[in-house]
Protein backbone atom coordinates (compact mmCIF):
# COMPACT_ATOMS: atom_id res chain seq x y z
CA UNK A 1 0.00 0.00 0.00
CA UNK A 2 1.47 3.37 -0.96
CA UNK A 3 -0.06 7.21 -0.70
CA UNK A 4 0.38 8.83 -4.84
CA UNK A 5 0.31 12.12 -5.48
CA UNK A 6 -1.16 12.51 -8.73
CA UNK A 7 -0.97 15.04 -10.98
CA UNK A 8 -4.23 17.02 -12.37
CA UNK A 9 -6.01 19.81 -13.75
CA UNK A 10 -8.39 21.88 -12.59
CA UNK A 11 -12.70 22.17 -13.61
CA UNK A 12 -14.00 25.61 -13.47
CA UNK A 13 -17.66 24.72 -12.38
CA UNK A 14 -17.12 23.06 -9.39
CA UNK A 15 -18.85 25.15 -7.12
CA UNK A 16 -20.82 24.61 -4.50
CA UNK A 17 -24.35 25.43 -4.94
CA UNK A 18 -27.28 25.71 -2.16
CA UNK A 19 -26.34 22.46 -0.83
CA UNK A 20 -22.94 21.17 -2.31
CA UNK A 21 -21.56 20.32 -5.76
CA UNK A 22 -24.84 19.01 -7.49
CA UNK A 23 -23.65 18.25 -11.14
CA UNK A 24 -25.11 15.05 -14.16
CA UNK A 25 -23.53 12.29 -13.55
CA UNK A 26 -21.69 12.57 -16.53
CA UNK A 27 -19.70 15.46 -15.31
CA UNK A 28 -19.06 13.42 -12.39
CA UNK A 29 -17.33 11.04 -14.22
CA UNK A 30 -15.12 12.88 -16.15
CA UNK A 31 -11.51 12.41 -15.59
CA UNK A 32 -10.36 13.18 -11.63
CA UNK A 33 -13.50 15.10 -11.58
CA UNK A 34 -14.51 13.65 -8.17
CA UNK A 35 -10.46 13.56 -7.12
CA UNK A 36 -10.39 17.02 -7.70
CA UNK A 37 -13.54 18.44 -5.75
CA UNK A 38 -12.48 15.86 -2.60
CA UNK A 39 -9.11 17.37 -2.54
CA UNK A 40 -10.16 20.92 -2.94
CA UNK A 41 -12.49 20.07 -0.17
CA UNK A 42 -9.75 18.60 2.36
CA UNK A 43 -7.39 21.49 1.00
CA UNK A 44 -9.87 24.13 2.77
CA UNK A 45 -9.90 22.38 6.02
CA UNK A 46 -7.41 22.52 8.96
CA UNK A 47 -6.43 20.19 11.71
CA UNK A 48 -8.07 17.35 10.64
CA UNK A 49 -4.89 14.47 10.47
CA UNK A 50 -6.01 11.93 13.00
CA UNK A 51 -9.41 13.08 13.05
CA UNK A 52 -12.66 11.17 12.27
CA UNK A 53 -14.71 11.29 9.05
CA UNK A 54 -18.15 10.34 7.96
CA UNK A 55 -19.48 9.45 4.83
CA UNK A 56 -22.36 8.10 3.40
CA UNK A 57 -25.06 8.56 0.72
CA UNK A 58 -28.32 8.05 -0.60
CA UNK A 59 -27.72 5.05 -2.46
CA UNK A 60 -27.84 7.07 -6.27
CA UNK A 61 -25.91 6.03 -8.65
CA UNK A 62 -22.41 6.68 -8.50
CA UNK A 63 -21.90 6.36 -4.84
CA UNK A 64 -20.79 3.17 -5.02
CA UNK A 65 -17.55 4.93 -7.19
CA UNK A 66 -17.53 7.75 -5.67
CA UNK A 67 -17.31 6.63 -2.27
CA UNK A 68 -14.66 4.25 -2.69
CA UNK A 69 -12.72 7.00 -3.83
CA UNK A 70 -13.22 9.68 -1.08
CA UNK A 71 -12.49 6.88 1.41
CA UNK A 72 -8.96 6.00 -0.33
CA UNK A 73 -8.22 10.07 -0.15
CA UNK A 74 -9.48 10.59 3.59
CA UNK A 75 -6.76 7.97 4.03
CA UNK A 76 -3.95 9.55 1.99
CA UNK A 77 -5.12 12.73 3.15
CA UNK A 78 -4.12 11.69 7.00
CA UNK A 79 -7.56 11.49 8.48
CA UNK A 80 -7.56 8.59 11.40
CA UNK A 81 -10.71 6.93 10.65
CA UNK A 82 -14.09 6.93 8.40
CA UNK A 83 -16.89 5.66 9.72
CA UNK A 84 -19.37 4.59 7.04
CA UNK A 85 -23.08 3.58 6.74
CA UNK A 86 -23.29 -0.07 5.57
CA UNK A 87 -23.40 -0.65 1.57
CA UNK A 88 -22.19 3.23 1.85
CA UNK A 89 -25.79 3.79 2.75
CA UNK A 90 -26.93 6.91 5.12
CA UNK A 91 -29.28 9.69 5.50
CA UNK A 92 -28.49 12.82 5.59
CA UNK A 93 -30.12 13.73 8.71
CA UNK A 94 -28.17 10.41 9.98
CA UNK A 95 -24.79 11.79 8.81
CA UNK A 96 -25.59 14.27 10.74
CA UNK A 97 -25.90 13.05 14.15
CA UNK A 98 -23.14 11.00 13.64
CA UNK A 99 -20.74 13.45 13.21
CA UNK A 100 -22.74 14.63 16.50
CA UNK A 101 -23.02 11.78 18.34
CA UNK A 102 -18.79 10.35 17.56
CA UNK A 103 -17.54 14.18 18.20
CA UNK A 104 -16.41 13.62 13.90
CA UNK A 105 -14.28 16.40 12.23
CA UNK A 106 -16.82 16.28 9.63
CA UNK A 107 -18.26 14.57 7.05
CA UNK A 108 -18.87 13.79 3.70
CA UNK A 109 -22.67 13.09 2.31
CA UNK A 110 -22.47 11.67 -1.49
CA UNK A 111 -26.15 12.76 -2.69
CA UNK A 112 -27.82 15.46 -5.23
CA UNK A 113 -31.25 15.01 -2.83
CA UNK A 114 -34.19 16.01 -4.49
CA UNK A 115 -32.80 16.04 -8.10
CA UNK A 116 -33.07 12.76 -10.42
CA UNK A 117 -30.66 9.71 -10.26
CA UNK A 118 -29.67 7.35 -12.72
CA UNK A 119 -26.93 7.50 -15.22
CA UNK A 120 -28.60 10.06 -16.83
CA UNK A 121 -29.34 11.71 -13.65
CA UNK A 122 -27.10 13.98 -11.37
CA UNK A 123 -25.25 13.50 -8.73
CA UNK A 124 -23.45 15.27 -5.91
CA UNK A 125 -21.27 15.69 -3.09
CA UNK A 126 -22.03 17.44 0.41
CA UNK A 127 -18.84 18.29 3.30
CA UNK A 128 -20.47 18.90 6.43
CA UNK A 129 -18.50 20.26 9.53
CA UNK A 130 -18.21 19.27 13.20
CA UNK A 131 -21.80 20.48 14.28
CA UNK A 132 -22.80 18.56 11.39
CA UNK A 133 -23.85 21.08 9.48
CA UNK A 134 -23.38 21.83 5.88
CA UNK A 135 -20.33 23.89 5.54
CA UNK A 136 -21.24 27.63 5.72
CA UNK A 137 -20.21 29.77 2.61
CA UNK A 138 -16.83 30.99 4.17
CA UNK A 139 -16.04 27.12 3.89
CA UNK A 140 -17.86 26.70 0.67
CA UNK A 141 -16.33 29.65 -1.27
CA UNK A 142 -12.50 28.55 -0.19
CA UNK A 143 -13.15 25.23 -1.62
CA UNK A 144 -14.34 26.13 -5.45
CA UNK A 145 -11.67 29.09 -5.06
CA UNK A 146 -9.21 25.97 -4.36
CA UNK A 147 -10.75 23.72 -6.99
CA UNK A 148 -9.70 26.51 -9.69
CA UNK A 149 -6.27 26.19 -8.75
CA UNK A 150 -5.93 22.70 -8.03
CA UNK A 151 -2.74 20.82 -9.46
CA UNK A 152 -2.84 17.22 -7.72
CA UNK A 153 -4.96 15.28 -5.48
CA UNK A 154 -3.68 12.30 -2.73
CA UNK A 155 -4.96 8.88 -2.72
CA UNK A 156 -4.04 5.48 -1.15
CA UNK A 157 -3.47 3.10 -3.28
CA UNK A 158 -5.32 0.30 -1.52
CA UNK A 159 -7.83 -2.65 -2.16
CA UNK A 160 -11.69 -1.60 -1.90
CA UNK A 161 -13.46 -1.39 1.49
CA UNK A 162 -16.16 -4.33 1.71
CA UNK A 163 -19.02 -2.12 2.85
CA UNK A 164 -21.31 -4.82 3.26
CA UNK A 165 -20.03 -5.87 5.69
CA UNK A 166 -19.52 -4.25 9.15
CA UNK A 167 -17.13 -3.68 11.65
CA UNK A 168 -13.52 -2.70 11.13
CA UNK A 169 -11.01 -2.77 8.25
CA UNK A 170 -8.31 -0.86 6.97
CA UNK A 171 -8.12 1.21 4.37
CA UNK A 172 -4.64 3.12 3.21
CA UNK A 173 -3.53 2.81 6.73
CA UNK A 174 -6.70 4.62 8.14
CA UNK A 175 -9.29 2.97 10.36
CA UNK A 176 -12.73 2.12 8.42
CA UNK A 177 -15.51 1.41 10.57
CA UNK A 178 -18.90 0.11 8.88
CA UNK A 179 -21.86 0.59 10.89
CA UNK A 180 -25.54 0.26 10.72
CA UNK A 181 -26.67 3.40 8.98
CA UNK A 182 -30.39 3.03 10.97
CA UNK A 183 -29.57 2.24 14.86
CA UNK A 184 -27.60 5.31 16.09
CA UNK A 185 -30.40 7.27 14.63
CA UNK A 186 -33.26 5.41 15.35
CA UNK A 187 -32.17 5.83 18.98
CA UNK A 188 -31.95 9.48 18.58
CA UNK A 189 -35.54 9.73 17.39
CA UNK A 190 -36.85 7.29 20.42
CA UNK A 191 -35.20 10.03 22.66
CA UNK A 192 -37.37 12.77 21.37
CA UNK A 193 -40.80 11.20 20.92
CA UNK A 194 -43.45 9.35 22.67
CA UNK A 195 -42.60 6.26 21.06
CA UNK A 196 -45.60 4.20 23.67
CA UNK A 197 -48.30 6.96 22.79
CA UNK A 198 -47.45 6.33 18.76
CA UNK A 199 -47.35 2.91 19.48
CA UNK A 200 -50.98 2.98 21.12
CA UNK A 201 -52.29 5.12 17.78
CA UNK A 202 -51.14 2.25 15.77
CA UNK A 203 -51.86 -0.12 17.76
CA UNK A 204 -55.71 1.39 18.30
CA UNK A 205 -56.19 1.33 13.86
CA UNK A 206 -54.70 4.81 13.04
CA UNK A 207 -53.66 4.02 9.18
CA UNK A 208 -50.32 5.90 7.47
CA UNK A 209 -48.96 5.38 4.30
CA UNK A 210 -44.88 6.38 4.02
CA UNK A 211 -43.31 6.50 0.90
CA UNK A 212 -39.94 6.10 0.77
CA UNK A 213 -39.61 6.94 -3.15
CA UNK A 214 -36.72 4.39 -3.54
CA UNK A 215 -34.44 6.39 -1.62
CA UNK A 216 -32.71 6.66 1.07
CA UNK A 217 -35.27 6.61 4.11
CA UNK A 218 -36.35 3.34 2.80
CA UNK A 219 -34.29 1.24 5.59
CA UNK A 220 -34.94 3.96 8.44
CA UNK A 221 -38.59 4.70 7.77
CA UNK A 222 -38.92 0.18 7.57
CA UNK A 223 -37.55 -0.18 10.75
CA UNK A 224 -38.82 2.86 13.26
CA UNK A 225 -42.31 2.58 11.78
CA UNK A 226 -43.47 -0.99 11.19
CA UNK A 227 -40.49 -2.01 13.39
CA UNK A 228 -40.19 0.26 16.60
CA UNK A 229 -43.63 1.55 16.13
CA UNK A 230 -45.76 -1.62 15.54
CA UNK A 231 -47.16 0.26 12.37
CA UNK A 232 -48.42 -2.86 9.59
CA UNK A 233 -45.84 -4.01 7.59
CA UNK A 234 -46.72 -2.14 4.23
CA UNK A 235 -47.11 0.84 5.63
CA UNK A 236 -44.16 1.98 3.93
CA UNK A 237 -43.82 1.96 0.29
CA UNK A 238 -41.01 1.73 -1.90
CA UNK A 239 -38.61 1.12 0.87
CA UNK A 240 -35.53 -0.10 -1.13
CA UNK A 241 -33.24 2.36 -1.91
CA UNK A 242 -32.55 1.84 -5.88
CA UNK A 243 -29.83 3.44 -7.68
CA UNK A 244 -32.16 5.15 -10.10
CA UNK A 245 -35.45 5.50 -7.72
CA UNK A 246 -36.70 3.02 -9.66
CA UNK A 247 -37.10 5.51 -12.47
CA UNK A 248 -39.19 8.16 -10.28
CA UNK A 249 -37.96 11.67 -9.21
CA UNK A 250 -37.23 11.88 -5.16
CA UNK A 251 -39.07 15.04 -4.85
CA UNK A 252 -42.02 14.84 -2.12
CA UNK A 253 -44.41 17.16 -3.59
CA UNK A 254 -47.63 16.70 -4.91
CA UNK A 255 -46.53 16.06 -8.48
CA UNK A 256 -44.31 13.25 -7.65
CA UNK A 257 -46.30 12.23 -4.97
CA UNK A 258 -49.77 12.62 -7.09
CA UNK A 259 -50.78 9.15 -6.43
CA UNK A 260 -50.21 9.38 -2.77
CA UNK A 261 -52.33 12.47 -2.49
CA UNK A 262 -54.97 11.26 -4.30
CA UNK A 263 -55.47 7.95 -1.97
CA UNK A 264 -55.62 10.09 1.45
CA UNK A 265 -58.82 12.22 -0.19
CA UNK A 266 -60.84 9.11 -0.48
CA UNK A 267 -62.61 8.02 2.12
CA UNK A 268 -61.12 4.56 1.87
CA UNK A 269 -57.67 6.14 1.91
CA UNK A 270 -55.49 5.82 5.48
CA UNK A 271 -55.44 8.15 8.11
CA UNK A 272 -52.05 9.76 6.95
CA UNK A 273 -49.79 10.25 4.07
CA UNK A 274 -45.94 11.24 4.18
CA UNK A 275 -42.81 11.03 2.01
CA UNK A 276 -39.19 11.85 2.34
CA UNK A 277 -36.23 12.57 -0.63
CA UNK A 278 -33.85 11.57 -2.08
CA UNK A 279 -31.47 12.06 1.20
CA UNK A 280 -34.20 11.93 3.52
CA UNK A 281 -34.05 15.86 5.07
CA UNK A 282 -37.32 16.45 3.32
CA UNK A 283 -40.75 15.53 4.43
CA UNK A 284 -44.32 15.66 2.69
CA UNK A 285 -47.17 15.29 5.29
CA UNK A 286 -51.15 14.47 3.90
CA UNK A 287 -53.49 13.99 6.57
CA UNK A 288 -57.01 12.37 5.44
CA UNK A 289 -58.24 15.22 2.80
CA UNK A 290 -55.94 17.62 4.41
CA UNK A 291 -52.54 18.69 2.65
CA UNK A 292 -50.42 20.50 4.76
CA UNK A 293 -48.42 23.53 3.32
CA UNK A 294 -44.64 23.28 4.39
CA UNK A 295 -44.40 26.62 5.83
CA UNK A 296 -47.88 25.46 7.64
CA UNK A 297 -46.19 22.22 8.99
CA UNK A 298 -43.09 24.26 9.98
CA UNK A 299 -45.76 26.49 11.77
CA UNK A 300 -48.24 23.83 13.46
CA UNK A 301 -45.09 21.76 14.55
CA UNK A 302 -43.64 24.81 16.21
CA UNK A 303 -46.63 25.45 17.98
CA UNK A 304 -47.24 21.97 19.32
CA UNK A 305 -43.28 21.15 19.73
CA UNK A 306 -44.14 20.78 23.28
CA UNK A 307 -45.98 18.00 23.28
CA UNK A 308 -43.13 15.52 22.36
CA UNK A 309 -41.04 14.65 25.19
CA UNK A 310 -38.00 16.16 23.62
CA UNK A 311 -39.51 19.72 23.01
CA UNK A 312 -41.68 19.27 26.63
CA UNK A 313 -39.98 22.32 28.04
CA UNK A 314 -40.18 24.67 25.34
CA UNK A 315 -38.81 25.67 22.46
CA UNK A 316 -35.85 28.47 22.09
CA UNK A 317 -36.73 30.42 18.81
CA UNK A 318 -37.53 29.66 15.10
CA UNK A 319 -36.22 30.42 12.28
CA UNK A 320 -36.73 30.00 8.14
CA UNK A 321 -36.03 30.56 5.11
CA UNK A 322 -36.85 33.81 3.69
CA UNK A 323 -38.93 32.23 1.07
CA UNK A 324 -41.01 30.36 3.73
CA UNK A 325 -44.52 31.81 4.50
CA UNK A 326 -44.34 33.82 7.32
CA UNK A 327 -47.06 31.37 9.14
CA UNK A 328 -43.94 30.19 12.03
CA UNK A 329 -43.97 34.50 12.70
CA UNK A 330 -47.36 34.34 14.31
CA UNK A 331 -46.81 31.23 16.34
CA UNK A 332 -43.08 32.55 17.75
CA UNK A 333 -44.76 36.18 17.95
CA UNK A 334 -47.43 34.39 20.26
CA UNK A 335 -45.00 32.17 22.21
CA UNK A 336 -42.72 35.28 23.08
CA UNK A 337 -39.86 33.56 21.54
CA UNK A 338 -36.99 34.37 18.55
CA UNK A 339 -38.05 34.59 14.94
CA UNK A 340 -35.08 34.83 12.39
CA UNK A 341 -35.55 35.34 8.33
CA UNK A 342 -32.14 33.54 6.69
CA UNK A 343 -31.66 32.94 3.04
CA UNK A 344 -32.55 29.67 1.56
CA UNK A 345 -30.61 26.46 2.44
CA UNK A 346 -30.07 24.64 5.89
CA UNK A 347 -26.29 25.93 6.16
CA UNK A 348 -27.57 29.46 7.72
CA UNK A 349 -29.43 27.78 10.23
CA UNK A 350 -26.10 26.39 11.93
CA UNK A 351 -24.77 29.14 13.77
CA UNK A 352 -28.85 29.87 15.46
CA UNK A 353 -28.82 26.17 16.31
CA UNK A 354 -25.57 26.45 17.59
CA UNK A 355 -26.25 29.73 19.61
CA UNK A 356 -29.54 28.11 21.22
CA UNK A 357 -31.29 31.00 19.93
CA UNK A 358 -33.67 28.30 17.88
CA UNK A 359 -34.92 24.99 18.18
CA UNK A 360 -36.95 24.65 14.80
CA UNK A 361 -36.24 25.53 11.43
CA UNK A 362 -37.78 25.02 8.49
CA UNK A 363 -38.08 25.85 4.80
CA UNK A 364 -41.36 26.18 2.09
CA UNK A 365 -39.08 23.33 0.29
CA UNK A 366 -40.38 20.73 2.59
CA UNK A 367 -37.57 21.34 4.81
CA UNK A 368 -38.37 21.29 9.10
CA UNK A 369 -36.27 20.04 11.45
CA UNK A 370 -34.66 21.24 15.02
CA UNK A 371 -31.60 21.36 16.98
CA UNK A 372 -31.28 17.27 17.46
CA UNK A 373 -28.95 17.71 14.62
CA UNK A 374 -28.03 20.39 11.94
CA UNK A 375 -29.34 19.08 8.97
CA UNK A 376 -33.72 19.04 7.86
CA UNK A 377 -34.90 15.80 8.81
CA UNK A 378 -37.73 14.25 6.79
CA UNK A 379 -38.68 11.13 9.61
CA UNK A 380 -38.00 13.89 12.67
CA UNK A 381 -40.98 15.62 10.93
CA UNK A 382 -43.12 12.76 10.53
CA UNK A 383 -42.96 11.31 13.97
CA UNK A 384 -43.46 14.58 15.72
CA UNK A 385 -46.75 15.05 13.48
CA UNK A 386 -47.13 11.60 14.51
CA UNK A 387 -46.61 12.16 18.21
CA UNK A 388 -48.94 15.37 18.36
CA UNK A 389 -51.65 13.02 16.40
CA UNK A 390 -51.31 10.96 19.46
CA UNK A 391 -51.23 13.48 22.09
CA UNK A 392 -53.94 15.88 20.32
CA UNK A 393 -56.35 13.10 19.49
CA UNK A 394 -57.30 15.17 16.51
CA UNK A 395 -56.77 14.27 12.83
CA UNK A 396 -54.58 16.61 11.02
CA UNK A 397 -57.60 18.62 9.49
CA UNK A 398 -58.90 19.32 12.82
CA UNK A 399 -55.49 20.14 13.69
CA UNK A 400 -54.80 22.63 10.65
CA UNK A 401 -57.87 24.12 10.75
CA UNK A 402 -57.73 24.96 14.89
CA UNK A 403 -54.45 26.46 14.03
CA UNK A 404 -55.67 28.72 11.39
CA UNK A 405 -58.74 30.19 13.61
CA UNK A 406 -55.99 30.66 16.16
CA UNK A 407 -53.08 32.49 13.87
CA UNK A 408 -55.02 32.90 10.74
CA UNK A 409 -53.98 31.43 7.49
CA UNK A 410 -51.01 32.74 4.80
CA UNK A 411 -52.09 30.94 1.93
CA UNK A 412 -48.87 29.73 -0.08
CA UNK A 413 -47.57 28.81 -3.47
CA UNK A 414 -44.19 28.17 -4.74
CA UNK A 415 -44.22 28.19 -9.08
CA UNK A 416 -41.07 26.53 -10.25
CA UNK A 417 -40.13 27.41 -14.23
CA UNK A 418 -37.43 24.90 -14.83
CA UNK A 419 -34.57 24.69 -17.49
CA UNK A 420 -35.04 27.89 -18.83
CA UNK A 421 -32.21 29.76 -20.35
CA UNK A 422 -29.23 31.05 -17.69
CA UNK A 423 -29.25 34.57 -20.09
CA UNK A 424 -32.77 35.02 -19.88
CA UNK A 425 -33.45 34.09 -16.06
CA UNK A 426 -30.56 36.16 -14.90
CA UNK A 427 -31.46 39.04 -17.06
CA UNK A 428 -35.19 38.84 -15.80
CA UNK A 429 -33.90 38.91 -12.08
CA UNK A 430 -31.23 42.05 -13.00
CA UNK A 431 -34.00 43.79 -14.54
CA UNK A 432 -36.27 43.37 -11.66
CA UNK A 433 -33.82 44.16 -9.08
CA UNK A 434 -33.68 47.21 -11.06
CA UNK A 435 -37.16 48.45 -10.45
CA UNK A 436 -37.11 47.28 -7.22
CA UNK A 437 -36.49 50.97 -5.31
CA UNK A 438 -39.36 52.57 -7.78
CA UNK A 439 -41.86 50.33 -6.37
CA UNK A 440 -42.08 51.37 -2.29
CA UNK A 441 -45.30 53.10 -1.57
CA UNK A 442 -46.59 52.10 -5.35
CA UNK A 443 -50.22 50.62 -5.08
CA UNK A 444 -51.29 48.02 -7.44
CA UNK A 445 -55.34 47.03 -8.20
CA UNK A 446 -57.63 47.80 -4.89
CA UNK A 447 -55.74 46.75 -2.26
CA UNK A 448 -52.30 46.16 -2.85
CA UNK A 449 -49.77 48.79 -1.62
CA UNK A 450 -45.96 48.01 -1.61
CA UNK A 451 -44.49 48.93 1.53
CA UNK A 452 -40.62 46.79 0.54
CA UNK A 453 -39.09 45.92 -2.22
CA UNK A 454 -35.72 44.51 -1.89
CA UNK A 455 -32.98 42.12 -2.68
CA UNK A 456 -32.98 40.08 0.20
CA UNK A 457 -29.33 40.61 2.42
CA UNK A 458 -29.28 38.36 5.34
CA UNK A 459 -26.51 39.68 8.26
CA UNK A 460 -25.65 36.68 10.58
CA UNK A 461 -26.41 37.54 14.27
CA UNK A 462 -23.88 35.44 15.39
CA UNK A 463 -20.57 35.27 13.35
CA UNK A 464 -21.50 38.79 11.73
CA UNK A 465 -21.24 37.39 8.51
CA UNK A 466 -23.29 39.08 5.51
CA UNK A 467 -25.01 37.41 2.53
CA UNK A 468 -26.18 39.32 -0.10
CA UNK A 469 -28.30 38.81 -3.35
CA UNK A 470 -30.62 36.04 -2.00
CA UNK A 471 -33.46 36.96 -3.23
CA UNK A 472 -35.99 39.69 -4.18
CA UNK A 473 -38.73 39.93 -1.68
CA UNK A 474 -41.58 42.35 -2.59
CA UNK A 475 -43.92 43.21 0.09
CA UNK A 476 -47.33 44.47 0.65
CA UNK A 477 -48.78 46.32 3.43
CA UNK A 478 -51.20 43.37 4.25
CA UNK A 479 -48.75 41.24 4.42
CA UNK A 480 -48.70 39.76 1.41
CA UNK A 481 -45.57 38.93 -0.62
CA UNK A 482 -43.59 37.78 -3.82
CA UNK A 483 -40.88 36.26 -3.16
CA UNK A 484 -38.76 35.45 -6.84
CA UNK A 485 -35.29 33.48 -7.25
CA UNK A 486 -32.70 31.27 -9.03
CA UNK A 487 -32.44 28.08 -7.88
CA UNK A 488 -28.77 26.87 -6.48
CA UNK A 489 -29.54 23.18 -6.84
CA UNK A 490 -30.43 22.87 -10.60
CA UNK A 491 -27.83 21.08 -12.72
CA UNK A 492 -29.21 22.42 -16.18
CA UNK A 493 -29.91 25.97 -17.79
CA UNK A 494 -31.51 28.62 -14.74
CA UNK A 495 -34.60 27.46 -12.61
CA UNK A 496 -36.75 30.55 -11.55
CA UNK A 497 -38.78 30.25 -8.14
CA UNK A 498 -41.28 32.30 -7.61
CA UNK A 499 -43.23 32.61 -4.40
CA UNK A 500 -46.52 33.93 -3.36
CA UNK A 501 -48.05 34.36 -0.10
CA UNK A 502 -51.13 36.41 1.71
CA UNK A 503 -52.55 36.26 4.68
CA UNK A 504 -56.20 35.90 6.09
CA UNK A 505 -57.37 36.69 9.72
CA UNK A 506 -57.83 34.29 12.23
CA UNK A 507 -61.26 35.39 11.20
CA UNK A 508 -61.55 34.71 7.61
CA UNK A 509 -62.02 32.59 4.60
CA UNK A 510 -59.92 29.57 5.03
CA UNK A 511 -61.77 27.34 2.42
CA UNK A 512 -60.33 28.84 -0.87
CA UNK A 513 -58.51 27.01 -3.22
CA UNK A 514 -54.74 28.47 -2.91
CA UNK A 515 -54.35 29.55 -6.63
CA UNK A 516 -57.49 31.32 -7.23
CA UNK A 517 -56.53 32.99 -3.47
CA UNK A 518 -53.33 34.01 -4.68
CA UNK A 519 -54.71 35.20 -8.30
CA UNK A 520 -54.22 38.99 -8.32
CA UNK A 521 -50.69 38.34 -7.10
CA UNK A 522 -49.66 35.94 -9.36
CA UNK A 523 -50.91 38.07 -11.89
CA UNK A 524 -48.74 40.86 -10.91
CA UNK A 525 -45.73 39.33 -10.17
CA UNK A 526 -46.02 38.24 -13.98
CA UNK A 527 -46.51 41.63 -14.74
CA UNK A 528 -43.75 43.09 -12.93
CA UNK A 529 -41.11 40.71 -13.70
CA UNK A 530 -42.13 39.86 -17.30
CA UNK A 531 -41.76 35.92 -16.41
CA UNK A 532 -44.34 34.23 -19.14
CA UNK A 533 -43.28 36.79 -22.07
CA UNK A 534 -39.34 36.54 -21.28
CA UNK A 535 -39.17 32.93 -20.49
CA UNK A 536 -42.23 31.89 -23.14
CA UNK A 537 -43.78 29.44 -20.85
CA UNK A 538 -47.67 29.80 -20.28
CA UNK A 539 -47.63 27.32 -17.07
CA UNK A 540 -44.89 27.04 -14.39
CA UNK A 541 -42.85 23.47 -14.95
CA UNK A 542 -43.85 22.69 -11.65
CA UNK A 543 -46.65 24.29 -8.78
CA UNK A 544 -46.21 23.13 -4.81
C1 LIG B 1 -33.69 23.96 -2.88
C2 LIG B 1 -34.71 24.51 -1.88
C3 LIG B 1 -34.02 24.87 -0.58
C4 LIG B 1 -33.28 23.63 -0.05
C5 LIG B 1 -32.34 23.09 -1.12
C6 LIG B 1 -31.69 21.80 -0.69
O1 LIG B 1 -32.73 24.94 -3.15
O2 LIG B 1 -35.37 25.63 -2.40
O3 LIG B 1 -34.97 25.33 0.34
O4 LIG B 1 -32.54 23.98 1.09
O5 LIG B 1 -33.06 22.84 -2.31
O6 LIG B 1 -32.64 20.84 -0.41
P1 LIG B 1 -32.77 25.87 -4.48
O7 LIG B 1 -31.54 26.70 -4.41
O8 LIG B 1 -32.86 24.95 -5.66
O9 LIG B 1 -34.04 26.68 -4.36
V1 LIG B 1 -32.26 19.23 -0.64
O10 LIG B 1 -33.39 18.32 0.11
O11 LIG B 1 -32.32 19.09 -2.34
O12 LIG B 1 -30.70 19.09 -0.10
CO1 LIG C 1 -32.73 16.50 0.42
Amino acid sequence: MTIQTINTTPYDDQKPGTSGLRKRVKVYSQENYVENYLQAIFDSLEDFQGKTLVIGGDGRFYNDVAIQTAIRMAAANGFGKVIVGQEGLLSTPAASHLIRHYKAFGGLVLSASHNPGGPDGDFGIKYNIGNGGPAPEKITDAVFARSKVIESYKIANDRDVELGRLGIQNSGGMIVEVIDPVADYAALMETLFDFPAIRALFAGGFTMTFDAMHAITGPYAHAILEGKLGAPVGTVVNGKPLPDFGGGHPDPNLVYCKDMFDLLMTPEGPDFGAASDGDGDRNLIIGKNRFVTPSDSLALLAANAHLAPGYKGGIAGIARSMPTSAAADRVAEKLGIEMHETPTGWKFFGNLLDAGRVTICGEESAGTGSNHVREKDGLWAVLLWLNIIASRKQSVDQIVREHWATYGRNYYTRHDYEEVDAGIANKLVDDLRAKLPGLVGQNFGDDLQVAYADDFTYHDPIDGSTSAKQGIRIGFTDGSRIVLRLSGTGTVGATLRLYLENYEAADGRHDLETQSALASLIDLADQLSGLKQRTGRQEPSVIT
